[in-house]
């Protein structure tokens, strides 16, 4: 297996097919501006859309008196009555939901809840007269964490129907009494992971309009998901989904933030539905960051049981998710809760395991899937412990992950939590990582002694990436939308190229190339000449839609599928035109073909099924040239890309700046269909990781009041934080998907805090010295060395 594990894509080895490094064809209209994104429509009359927001975390919302000069022009909830709310169902027994109004009705449940719209012909006039629209509160006490939450759900309700403030408590129990019985070292911590914006480039925007040639509402979102936006809009606008059609143009950026439905998103199609006339909404990076989006805010406190070598037996676990005001549709707060639950463990081999993992409502926006789902928060506490653990038991902690690492001779294997792992050498991940970082030349400067106050440390993080989970891990989860099999339509075009349909969406992770590969590698046909269409519902066959790194195992199989359903009908026509039968000829690099002599190319056979059909065969298949195919592995509970990220740093203990001297990434997504892709992913995920781990934090006061509003309270790393990151291939097949690829869109993202954050406890060894909570700021690193300080003196001094 090793040596299949060992790629070679030489630049541009394989061709246009799969493995090759080929540029993606999105970049050039980028580049050269040319993108259409939602802003960029232009429509005449075309109304933009302000919100009035509410300016305190909760309240009752006594009264909201539109402004007489332009009471037209101002929308409140009263007037939208035929809109339904937003309500995101759960199979989760504990589990209660929460209705999201379009505009705030009754009551207002964090600051920036959107209380009134106004629209006028620019965005500067619907502001104006948004302001002058006077809403009356009675304010509540804000809750504004979980523990507050929890205590105080006796008098206080984020949702006054409920029987408290949690949306909903999972646990688990595996073995766990008797494997804690075997254990001889016992490690406690608590792991605190910050709330976070997700900050794309472009925010969310929509812009709906009524076309009364197709008597229907058609509405343009920056969505990764328009088959499911389609499908919620009607049923809250009561309208059957033939009459409603999304479109997701050019996105700029969605990260998960664009995989659910935005109220901002029904009250314009609301809008655009009732007065015939086009709207459109930009949401600005203040409203973004006060109001947009919150994710990752995760609480550990994690026990962990091993023996004397450091071999994990069990694992306690307690989680507790601030999961904000409202639970998102479709996906619902349900996602991270069970997401975290069922990956904690990640890619270890442990038996025991007890988790409770709560999820509780507070007043702030409500939680939204964030690259890494979960995963980010769970691999950050696991990798956390494995460097405890390893600290405890006097080990590296490279030995100790290897050790506790699902073997390669035990895969595929199911873990504690019933994931079903396909494949790979995880412990191989972590020993390729440690020799690219060059450990042993690490320690030795750790022997020599610090530069000065600079202190260098080495960390690891490893972690699995559920991704492409189908049906049965939604259908568990009792979702309001379920995912089965995602549609590819293909159609060879009267000159021989190809129309290749999908309904997921490619916003950055460069589909519009990697499908065409796939396609290439079938039918032949040169990528320049292969045409993705997708993210609009009125031209795609339905999908729920790009999230959970889903798009290439899921829609890129059905592209496959379609391919390959089109060659035999390929052949019947080529055959006949060889005057050959069709046992007699075959498909290869896109031509029919009779021996070496004689060839029939795709476009010759396109030419016959459309414009001389008389060259045809009597017999030939009468579905033409197009196809539509469906496709789901027959394991459906996620395809396991798997990786190490490995890191090195150097902490200045006099300002407490950390600066990143290497970082390597080894990882195995199974087939590549596109190397430069895929490093393109993991480079842009690994920046965002370390956004997690060192600079970004959503914070509130205790009224609830957002402590960020602009890109200079919130940091977000730069070019200069990022390092060159260096990464390596290991590419073990996946038996379950088309060509063996895994997803990983989303991976890049998951180990950057646990690596650095170990790397950092490494280097900080010696002042006794353990950070276990986001971001890494420096002011966090001089505190916890005086409080180590401090704690030594008092020791000392009794
Ligand atoms: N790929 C490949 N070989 C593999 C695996 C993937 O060549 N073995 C390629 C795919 O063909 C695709 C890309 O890598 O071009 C990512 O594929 P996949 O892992 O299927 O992920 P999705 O396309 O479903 O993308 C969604 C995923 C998620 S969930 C988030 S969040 C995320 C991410 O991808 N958001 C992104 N990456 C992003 N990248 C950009 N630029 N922008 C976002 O919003
Ligand atoms: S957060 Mo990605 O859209 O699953």
């Amino acid at each position: 297996m090793t040596s299949s594990m060992e790629p070679d894509h030489s630049e541009g080895g394989c061709g246009q097919g799969v493995g090759a490094r080929v540029a993606r064809k999105e970049d050039a209209r980028h580049l050269h501006g040319k993108g259409r994104f939602v802003a960029d429509i232009a429509m005449p009359d075309l109304q933009e859309v302000a919100f009035l927001r509410s300016p305190v975390a909760h309240a009752r919302l006594l009264s909201v008196t539109k402004p007489a000069r332009h009471a037209q022009a101002v929308i409140v909830r009263e007037d939208m009555a035929a809109a339904r709310d937003i309500v995101a169902d759960s199979a989760f027994p504990s589990y209660q939901p929460s209705a999201q109004a379009p505009l705030a009705s009754g009551k207002v449940r964090f600051v920036g809840e959107p209380v009134a719209m106004a629209f006028a012909p620019t965005r500067a006039e619907a502001e104006d007269i948004a302001e002058q629209v006077v809403a009356e509160f009675d304010e509540l006490p804000a809750l504004t964490d979980v523990a507050q939450a929890r205590q105080l759900a006796g008098e206080v309700r984020v949702h006054e129907h409920w029987r408290d403030n949690t949306f909903l408590t999972l646990n688990i129990d595996k073995n766990f009494e008797a494997r804690q019985r075997e254990a001889s070292v016992v490690v406690h911590r608590k792991v605190n992971l910050a709330r976070q914006c997700m900050v794309p480039m472009e925010g969310k925007a929509v812009l709906a309009y009524w076309d009364h040639q197709f008597d229907q509402l058609v509405v343009y979102s920056a969505t990764q998901v328009p088959h499911m936006i389609r499908t919620i809009l009607s049923h809250c606008l009561d309208l059957d989904q033939a009459r409603v059609r999304v479109i997701s143009p050019d996105v700029g950026g969605a990260f998960g933030y664009k995989c659910v439905l935005q109220q901002e998103e029904l009250c314009i199609a609301w809008l655009a539905l009732t007065y015939k006339r086009p709207f459109r909404f930009i949401e600005d990076r203040r409203e973004h960051l006060t109001a947009g989006a919150n994710s990752r805010e995760h609480h550990y406190e994690l026990t962990a049981y091993a023996d004397k070598r450091g071999r994990l037996l069990a694992l306690d676990a307690n989680i507790a998710i601030d999961g904000g005001a409202y639970s998102v549709w479709p996906f619902t707060i349900g996602l991270e809760p069970g997401q975290a639950i069922g990956n904690l463990p990640g890619p270890y081999a442990f038996d025991g395991y007890r988790c409770e993992t709560t999820c509780v409502a507070t007043n702030k926006p409500g939680f939204v899937p964030y690259r890494g789902v979960a995963r980010t928060g769970v691999c950050f506490a696991m990798e956390l412990m494995i460097d405890a653990i390893a600290r405890e038991v006097g080990r590296e902690p490279w030995e100790v992950r290897v050790e506790n690492l699902v073997p390669p001779q035990s895969m595929p294997y199911v873990n504690v939590t019933n994931k079903h792992f396909d494949g790979g050498d995880y412990p191989a991940s972590v020993r390729q990582a440690m020799e690219m970082i060059d450990l042993p030349a690490i320690r030795a400067r750790q022997q020599a002694g610090p530069q000065g106050s600079r202190y260098v440390g080495v960390g690891f993080g490893t972690y699995t990436e559920q991704s492409a989970h189908g049906t049965s891990v939604f259908a568990a989860w009792g979702t309001p939308v379920i995912p089965g099999f995602d549609s590819a339509t293909v159609r060879i075009t009267p000159d021989g190229g190809l129309e290749v349909r999908v309904g997921v969406h490619s916003h950055g992770q460069g589909m519009e190339t990697t499908f065409a590969q796939i396609a290439h590698e079938i039918l032949g046909i040169d990528i320049g000449r292969i045409k993705l269409v997708h993210g609009d519902t009125g031209l795609t066959p339905f999908s729920t839609g790009t999230y959970a790194s889903r798009s290439l195992v899921m829609s890129g199989g059905a592209v496959s599928r379609a391919c390959k359903a089109l060659l035999p009908r390929l052949q019947k026509i080529g055959a006949h035109m060889l005057g050959q039968r069709v046992e007699a000829v075959t498909f290869a690099a896109g031509a029919v073909r009779a021996g070496d002599a004689d060839a029939i190319d795709i476009g010759r056979i396109a030419d016959a099924w459309y414009i001389n059909p008389h060259l045809l065969p009597p017999d030939v298949d009468a579905q033409g040239l197009e196809v539509t195919m469906g496709f789901k592995p027959a394991v459906d509970t996620g395809s396991f890309t798997y990786a190490t990220h490995a890191v090195a740093v150097e902490v200045d203990t006099d300002s407490g700046h950390v600066e990143i001297l290497d970082y390597v990434v080894v990882e195995d997504c199974g087939t590549m269909i596109n190397p430069m892709v895929v490093e393109g992913q993991t480079y842009g995920g690994v920046a965002q990781g370390i956004g997690t781990a060192m600079f970004e934090e959503m914070r509130y006061d205790g009224n609830g009041q957002p402590l960020a509003s602009t890109l200079a309270d919130y940091m977000l790393p730069g070019p200069t934080e990022i390092p060159s990151i260096r990464i390596h291939h290991f590419e073990t097949p996946s038996p379950h998907t088309e060509f063996g690829a895994k997803g990983m869109g989303e991976g890049g993202a998951i180990a950057p805090p646990a690596a650095i954050f170990n790397a950092v406890n490494d280097a900080l060894r010696g002042f006794g010295v353990e950070l276990q909570e986001t971001p890494l700021t420096p002011r966090k690193i001089l505190e916890a060395l005086d409080a180590a300080v401090a704690g030594a003196q008092s020791k000392k001094a009794a």
